[in-house]
């Protein structure tokens, strides 16, 4: 049965940017619920959109826009050379081919359904199929051969036929092949008060012991993981066929499913006692921006993310509150943040002239963007962020 225990209101499609000439324009709005399946401890949105509506041609997400995420699809890159020197690899979601690029174009191919962002992998010579991933698909990729590796990162979160999903992937893997999944993972994002993971896109929020539950059903196991500090903490899987009975399972899956049920994942009230954390941190993040506003403190966005979308449009921010956000994405630019209608500009070095506080929309690079904004901290700017807890900070 599912059961809700977040109402996040009504949302926008989170990576719908706004042409100023659709400002007029009602946008699609959904209401963002999120439910938990008691019987596969599953966390997904209750109301689903329609891929076509998220996935095309209009697509803006780059996963090139960060340097911890090269480094992160580099670093898989090589473990996946080193050990599993594989001769042929399916990427799913491959956006602008971050992953890709640290493979000989003769060994991978991308899948990315998004035709805009494919172009730009096809352009450098990529083979990138500008489709959905479905068994049709995959019965006409074994016609040439079947893959050693399907790596798929922050995409299996985004698509809603799972069985469509995996019975492909169980047809374009060799018997002996690893699949390796990576995406945010349900544990942080619990313990962390990271509502803003939530939106349109990620249908699901896996954990270790829903994911497990899942794949038991198509015949799959997962044999590793890890976890990963990137989008605020995700896990990389890897995944075998049951039937391949050479590769064994590591500790690491145990660790981590006993991990999870202690802290609670499996239970309901967890879910019901992280809503009340979400609502209070609501509450703060409104008041603090209050009291910035009567202080006459000019606050702006850095990194208008999907993130944003969601804690913008759930605290009813807007641009009395934020005059605009800096974004280095070519696509995001000079259009407004779905919802709040908040303008992104584009992205220039902070100063302390230019504002007294910065609200991290990207607060998962955090690291990255204090490391680059130096200077304003010296000044005497602050950031204001929201995870794990509502706070200014300097340093
Ligand atoms: P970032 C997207 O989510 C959407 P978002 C998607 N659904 C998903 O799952 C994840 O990605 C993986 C900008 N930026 O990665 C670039 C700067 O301007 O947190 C991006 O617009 N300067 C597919 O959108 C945004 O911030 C910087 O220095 O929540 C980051 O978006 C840095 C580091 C980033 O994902």
């Amino acid at each position: 049965m599912l059961k809700k225990f977040l109402d996040l209101g009504e949302q926008p499609l989170a990576n719908s940017y706004l042409k100023k000439s659709q400002l007029k324009k009602r946008e699609k709005k959904i209401k963002l619920e999120i439910v938990f399946n008691e019987k596969n401890y599953l966390v997904s949105i209750k109301k689903k959109v329609s891929k076509f509506l998220m996935f095309n041609a209009d697509y803006p997400y780059r996963s090139s826009q960060s340097s911890t995420m090269i480094k992160s699809f580099r670093d898989i890159s090589n473990e996946i050379k080193k050990k599993f020197n594989p001769k042929f690899i399916i990427e799913i979601g491959s956006n602008d081919g971050t992953f890709l690029k640290n493979f000989k174009k003769n060994k991978i191919i991308g899948i990315e359904p998004c035709k805009n962002v494919a172009k730009i992998t096809k352009k450098i010579g990529y083979k990138t199929i500008d489709k959905y991933w479905t068994i049709k698909l995959a019965k006409i990729l074994i016609k040439e051969k079947k893959a050693d590796i399907i790596y798929s990162a922050n995409t299996l979160s985004h698509i809603e036929n799972l069985d469509e999903t995996f019975n492909a992937i169980n047809i374009a893997l060799k018997h002996d092949g690893v699949l390796i999944l990576e995406g945010p993972a349900l544990l942080p994002c619990i313990k962390f008060n990271i509502y803003d993971q939530f939106y349109c896109e990620h249908i699901y929020v896996f954990s270790t012991i829903s994911l497990k539950q899942i794949l038991k059903k198509y015949d799959f196991e997962i044999f590793d993981l890890k976890n990963l500090s990137t989008h605020g903490g995700s896990t990389r899987y890897f995944i075998k066929k049951k039937i391949n009975k050479r590769i064994k399972i590591y500790n690491s899956v145990n660790k981590e499913i006993n991990k999870e049920i202690t802290f609670g994942l499996s239970k309901f009230s967890t879910y019901k006692k992280f809503a009340k954390n979400v609502k209070k941190s609501k509450l703060k993040l409104i008041s603090i921006l209050k009291q910035l506003k009567s202080s006459k403190k000019k606050v702006i966005g850095y990194g208008a993310t999907a993130k944003s979308c969601t804690v913008l449009n759930y605290c009813k921010i807007n641009s009395k509150q934020i005059n605009y956000f800096y974004d280095t994405t070519p696509n995001k630019i000079n259009k407004f943040l779905p919802g709040s209608k908040i303008f992104i500009k584009k992205y220039k070095k902070l100063r302390k002239k230019d504002a007294d506080i910065v609200f991290l929309g990207a607060w998962n690079f955090k690291k990255e963007i204090l490391n680059k904004e130096k200077l304003f901290l010296r000044e005497g700017g602050k950031f204001l962020t929201h995870i794990p807890n509502v706070k200014l900070f300097s340093k």
